[in-house]
């Protein structure tokens, strides 16, 4: 099966290229750079080592990650999310996809919390907020899960049906109550979790981006299950 590598990235510029590097030999057969609003040299050092450059003038992660999946080639039948920061361990790409190649799962989530958990690259708050936020997802969508990690490989089709639409960082909450929701095969496997090569952090490491994502994870999580929008998938 043919796949692709999605990856957010906002002023990433000492991170993206080794980043890029560490995959050139990891199969894709499609790998997008997802930038909107950086500042730096992001982009250009992402098309320098090989990335297709998407840029969304809009900020938001979840809108980069949008229109990045418009540029997905025909061919493609699996997408893979990952951090431009290095933050993602690229050997374990394999065991993301093997659920997949094997016809046993729609939807496969590296959780940083599992057995591959590293002491201190996840902040206190991070995981405990995360361990939060899985609780609500286990409670209100009986989903088996420990993270909501940006380490994921979906069916494309699947992908599509979810018709994501989180402007920011409820994006990755939203993909998992929707696939509970649309009934597809999720799987979790253990990854590791490694600080960031270079760069500042945009979401955890700072008061604002961690008060942030977690109230637009929280609010997605309560959203579709309490007030459900009309992007809400059903099973099919
Ligand atoms: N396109 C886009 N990417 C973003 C945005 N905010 C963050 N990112 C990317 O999303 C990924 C996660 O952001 P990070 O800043 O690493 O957040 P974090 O992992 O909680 O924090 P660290 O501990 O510093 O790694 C990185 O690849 C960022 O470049 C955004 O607004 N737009
Ligand atoms: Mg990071």
């Amino acid at each position: 099966m043919r796949f692709a590598i999605l990856i957010p990235a906002r002023n990433e510029q000492d991170a993206i290229g080794p980043t890029l590097a560490e995959l050139r030999s990891c199969g894709a057969d499609q790998i997008i750079v997802a930038d909107n609003g950086s500042t730096d040299q992001t982009a250009s050092r992402a098309a320098v080592a090989g990335a297709t450059v998407v840029s969304e003038p809009r900020a938001g992660y979840g809108r980069a990650c949008v229109a990045a999946m418009r540029t997905l080639d025909p061919s493609i039948e699996i997408v893979v999310f990952m951090d431009a920061d290095g933050s993602d361990d690229p050997t374990f790409l394999p065991r993301l996809l093997d659920p997949i190649f094997q016809g046993e799962a729609d939807f496969v989530i590296g959780s940083r919390d599992g057995a591959n958990r590293q002491s201190a690259t996840l902040p206190a708050h991070q995981l405990w907020g995360n361990r939060l936020s899985t609780a609500f997802l286990r409670l209100l969508y009986r989903v088996p899960c420990t993270d909501l990690g940006p380490f994921r490989a979906i069916r494309r089709e699947a992908l599509t049906r979810l018709r994501m639409r989180h402007p920011d960082y409820g994006w990755t909450a939203e993909m998992q109550v929707k696939a509970a929701l649309a009934g597809l095969r999720v799987r979790e496997i253990a990854v590791p979790h490694r600080a960031r090569r270079a760069g500042e952090s945009k979401v955890s490491g700072t008061v604002r981006g961690s008060i942030l994502a977690g109230s637009k994870i929280l609010w997605t999580i309560f959203r579709y299950r309490f007030l459900p929008p009309a992007d809400t998938p059903t099973r099919s």
